[in-house]
């Protein structure tokens, strides 16, 4: 038995991340793909804290918000940075990616017609900070020397951005090699090519 279980809808979503993260690590979970009728009787949204989706399971532990799962994940398996001061960093790092991924969010489901161009314009604006960090931190990750859950999760947005805009990382040449060098980890390589990760869209409206 796998010691992880996602329940949530079939998209990568607010799982896409947490999957990625999971894979690299060794780890393997099992999936519970939750149907819109399904979710539409309402009685498992009733048992959920927030009334949402994604849940996530770790043996008898139960969680919902897709951060909590990622900073439960980077405890348990080493990549919440080295120190206080380093895990400190990596929340103020993820709290930013959660900023552009809920501007990608709302665009995405509310606005994507007429507020994706506008949208892409502005995204250097938002990049440029990201490529900063990196381009200052010689380990080529986030924070510290070693790969944090906010790295996975900065690469997920990065991956959905690049659908959306093709060459948006062009003019970042730190987020670029990052982005590289974490889709060339054998982990990442290999569930980036498999089945389960290319069935997937990346979000619930169709549109990326
Ligand atoms: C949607 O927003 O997939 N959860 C979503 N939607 C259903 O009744 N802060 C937390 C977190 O980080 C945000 C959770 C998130 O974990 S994610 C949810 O539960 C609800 O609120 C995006 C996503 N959307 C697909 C979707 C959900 C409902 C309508 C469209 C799947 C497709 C159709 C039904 C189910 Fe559908």
């Amino acid at each position: 038995m796998p010691p992880y279980t996602i329940t949530y809808f079939a998209v990568r979503g607010r799982c896409g991340a947490t999957r990625i993260m999971m894979a690299d690590q060794g780890q393997k979970w099992k999936e519970n793909a939750v149907t819109f009728d399904e979710w539409m009787k309402g009685d498992l949204k009733a048992t959920c804290v927030f009334g949402q989706l994604p849940k996530f399971e770790d043996g008898d532990l139960v969680l919902f918000q897709s951060n909590a799962v990622l900073r439960h994940l980077g405890r348990k398996h080493g990549a919440y940075g080295s120190n206080d001061k380093e895990a400190a960093l990596i929340d103020m790092m993820n709290d930013g990616v959660e900023d552009i991924r809920l501007k990608y969010l709302k665009m995405i489901y509310q606005d994507y017609d007429t507020g994706k161009d506008q949208y892409i314009k502005d995204l250097p604006g938002h990049l440029s900070k990201f490529d900063a960090v990196l381009a200052n931190n010689k380990s080529g990750f986030l924070v510290g020397d070693k790969i944090s859950f906010a790295d996975y999760s900065l690469f997920e947005v990065l991956l959905n951005h690049q659908v959306l805009s093709p060459s948006c990382l062009d003019s970042f040449p730190a987020l670029k090699r990052f982005a590289a060098m974490m889709a060339a980890r054998p982990n990442i390589k290999a569930f980036l090519d498999s089945d389960d990760y290319k069935k997937l869209p990346i979000n619930g409206n169709g549109k990326q």
